[in-house]
């Protein structure tokens, strides 16, 4: 995540701009910490894991 050890909608916006990104990308290690779920690829799981963080 962004540093801070809680999850805020800084954290969304940073897994929304990863959006779409795999291991396949060269530039993936500045985008893997957005895979939440650790599947190698930032999909529509991983925001809706930030977004369900966020409304605890
Ligand atoms: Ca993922």
């Amino acid at each position: 995540m962004n540093g801070d050890s809680k999850v805020s909608i800084g954290d969304l916006a940073m897994v929304a701009a990863a959006y779409g990104k795999t291991d396949a990308d060269a530039d993936w290690n500045q985008y893997k910490s957005a895979d939440i779920n650790h599947d190698k690829k930032v999909d529509i799981d991983d925001l809706a894991a930030v977004a369900a963080k966020i409304l605890k």
